[in-house]
């Protein structure tokens, strides 16, 4: 893309309504425009690294086995009312009337929806297990919307539902769950640690949320040093295997790390030595839920058991906050001068600085690297405007690409661009062509398309 071109409206005031970095940042960088409260339009820089998260989290379900879907956002109220919802979830949930004077409501979450497409559809234990998900636009009138996509009413969210015969199955599904949500964060660039929680309105004794540190955080959360060392890496998960899933969520679970509302001090002090015991803050970019039979049972969602008998089904759902996590990635990776984008979700691979527009020289090495990043399937983002260099410094720092190639007359006369990293700060001189060869080797490891593997041959895909 040619940044004269683009649409990318950054501003150079710092929004004064805005009350922390990621919401400053994503409206200085052009990449929301809020609409009303807690209502924001993605603008085409916001857009890009939202379909990237999204993309993350369809091949890291589809790695799971996981089946994606689209559920609508408007809902009929009377599916609520069968699992006593409609009036349980209170003041957050919008309520509409259509013109035949039918209650209907903007959908926060899909549990009764699903539930009624799996009873239509699944009669025997011969179709499980069953896990369907969607990643659709959701709406919680809630009472303080605030650090702009962070805590917004409309977002957009990853819910998934698992169905299965028996409770152990169903804490599979759970722990598939949890080992897939690890993955997908760390892709990222996150470290999110998985926290013992309440279930709040969905219902449930067991679940978790994923919590990412940051200052900025909502929730209060307490835990073992210990856990911030742990990293899921390159390993091979076989994610049919309860017993692997098991050993991962064992792994990531067994040290102390809760929410303040599960928090016990007692039990924190007994198990974790004082120099490891750390209070912080973090943001909730999930949340994974077992409940049981809770909306089976409401709903009437039965299959018929290998003894020919109705049984209910066991369920699960599991959440991911897929706008809130580009908020969250900001919060956790950012500088005074800008965002910093983890490679796996930046909104472009590069981009291209030309110090001299108009120079022939300079214009002919920067559409050189352009055709031969575009080429190998990256996608640069080239300043091409006749702007001050200061100004197109500044401009790319804003909008954190993690990778800079700087080109003028001076180095072209030397037979070299420069290459600089975002997150350091370091540059190195290099001839135009091993500029290319890096940026591309550098993004090898970040592209799997949906249907290779990660960890084999990865190949490049370009997803807008
Ligand atoms: N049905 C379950 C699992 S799908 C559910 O709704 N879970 S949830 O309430 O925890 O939401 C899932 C995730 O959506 C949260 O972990 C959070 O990251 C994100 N989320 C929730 N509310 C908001 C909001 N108001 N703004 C932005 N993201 C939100």
């Amino acid at each position: 893309m040619r940044l004269s071109r683009f649409f990318l409206p950054v501003l150079r005031e710092t929004p004064a309504e805005a009350q922390i970095v990621s919401h400053r940042l994503m409206l200085r960088a052009g990449m929301i425009k809020q609409n009303a409260a807690g209502i924001y339009s993605w603008l085409p820089l916001g857009f890009k690294v939202l379909r990237k998260i999204e993309n993350i989290v369809h091949e890291e379900q589809a790695r799971a086995g996981h089946i994606a879907m689209l559920m609508p956002t408007v809902q009929s109220a009377d599916l609520w009312r069968e699992s006593g919802r409609y009036d349980a979830y209170g003041d957050e949930l919008l309520r509409i009337r259509d013109r035949h004077d039918r209650d209907m409501l903007y959908g926060p979450t899909n549990e009764e929806m699903i539930t009624d497409i799996f009873r239509s559809h699944v009669g025997s234990y011969k179709d499980l297990p069953l896990t369907l998900y969607h990643i659709q636009w959701k709406f919680r009138d809630e009472m303080r919307p605030r650090f702009g996509v962070m805590r917004g009413r409309e977002f957009f969210m990853k819910d998934g539902y698992n169905f299965d015969l028996s409770k152990e199955d169903a804490l599979h599904a759970y722990n598939r769950h949890l080992v897939t949500y690890l993955r997908t964060y760390e892709r990222m660039g996150l470290q999110a640690i998985p926290m013992r929680a309440d279930s709040g309105p969905i219902g449930g004794d067991d679940t978790h949320e994923f919590l990412v540190l940051a200052e900025t955080g909502e929730s209060e959360v307490f835990y073992d040093s210990a856990v911030t060392d742990l990293t899921f890496g390159d390993r091979e998960i076989d994610y049919d295997s309860v017993a692997q899933c098991a050993g991962v969520l064992e792994e990531f679970t067994s040290k102390y790390a809760r929410t303040d509302e599960t928090h016990d001090q007692t039990v924190f002090e007994q198990q974790v030595p004082q120099e490891r015991r750390r209070t912080a803050r973090g943001i909730e970019v999930g949340q994974i839920f077992y409940f049981g039979t809770k909306y089976s049972d409401a709903m009437g969602a039965t299959v018929q058991g290998p003894d020919g008998k109705p049984t209910p089904v066991h369920m699960g759902s599991h959440g991911i906050g897929v706008s809130r996590l580009v908020g969250a990635i900001i919060e956790a990776s950012h500088d005074d001068k800008g965002i910093i984008w983890p490679e796996g979700v930046t909104p472009f691979h590069c981009g291209i600085v030309n110090l001299k527009q108009g120079d022939a020289e300079a214009d002919a090495a920067c559409e050189s690297l352009y055709a031969g990043l575009t080429a190998l399937g990256l996608d640069p983002l080239y300043d091409d405007r006749d702007e001050r260099a200061g100004g197109k410094f500044a401009t790319m720092d804003l909008i954190g690409l993690p990778w800079r190639i700087t080109v003028g007359p001076r180095g072209l006369k030397n037979g070299v661009v420069e290459l600089t990293s975002r997150r350091t700060g370091e540059s190195e001189e290099v001839p135009p062509e091993e500029a290319v060869k890096k940026i591309a080797d550098i993004y090898r490891g970040h592209h799997a398309s949906e249907h290779v593997p990660m960890m084999g041959n990865r190949s490049f895909h370009t997803y807008i």
